[in-house]
């Protein structure tokens, strides 16, 4: 499962924007964030690159991937 490191995401505020986002552009994506690791996983049929840019364009910025 795609895994995400994002800084920023300091509150439930940014976990709850972040899923927003995620779920907009896949509503039947499932999210796990972390706060403490800074982790967003995301099980999704979207690509990588698609929900990278989707976690940046809510405001945010992606410094890893991983799987
Ligand atoms: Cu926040």
């Amino acid at each position: 499962m795609p895994t995400f490191s994002v800084n920023g995401m300091n509150c439930g505020h940014c976990t709850k924007t972040i899923t927003n986002a995620i779920l907009a552009v896949d509503p039947s994506a499932k999210v796990e964030t972390d706060i403490p690791s800074k982790t967003v996983k995301v099980s999704s049929e979207k690509s990588i690159e698609i929900l990278s840019s989707t976690i940046s364009e809510a405001g945010y910025e992606v410094t890893a991937t991983g799987s």
